[in-house]
């Protein structure tokens, strides 16, 4: 229980709408094997994988988008587009007949990074319910 304090903790912390290292990655000032890449999103291999294939698929406009549970009408669009480029990324994985896509959205969901991202898991049997 001590970790899932801190976990949350932590997650509550990062919570402050304030600039996330995913915004590096998208500068491409911290590295990032990126597989998939178009005008609005970005899709790059998460660094501490939870499956063969974990990859993470974030807009590379916040626009205020910090977690899901800040969408917004004005966001339709790009949550559409990020949902596609989801399949497109379990497609070029070689996953597209079995995968997961997740969102953490707050520091219930231990969500760490302040920056909407949707992680496209697979290429093992995933198992229900999540943790
Ligand atoms: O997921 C945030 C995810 O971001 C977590 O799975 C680790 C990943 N992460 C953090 N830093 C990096 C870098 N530099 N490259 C790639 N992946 C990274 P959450 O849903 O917020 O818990």
């Amino acid at each position: 229980h001590d970790e899932e304090a801190s976990a949350r903790a932590a997650a509550t912390e990062a919570n402050t709408g304030a600039p996330t290292i995913f915004d590096k990655i998208i500068s491409k000032e911290i590295p990032s094997t990126i597989i998939y890449e178009d005008e609005k999103v970005l899709a790059f291999r998460d660094v501490n994988p939870q499956a063969p294939v974990h990859v993470l698929v974030i807009p590379k406009l916040r626009d205020g988008l910090t977690e899901l549970g800040k969408a917004e009408p004005r966001h339709e669009d790009i949550l559409g587009h990020l949902l596609h480029a989801s399949k497109i990324v379990a497609e070029k994985e070689g996953i597209v007949d079995g995968f997961r896509v997740v969102i953490n959205s707050g520091a219930s969901a231990c969500q760490s990074v302040y920056h909407l991202h949707l992680h496209v898991l697979g290429g093992r049997q995933m198992k229900w319910p999540p943790g």
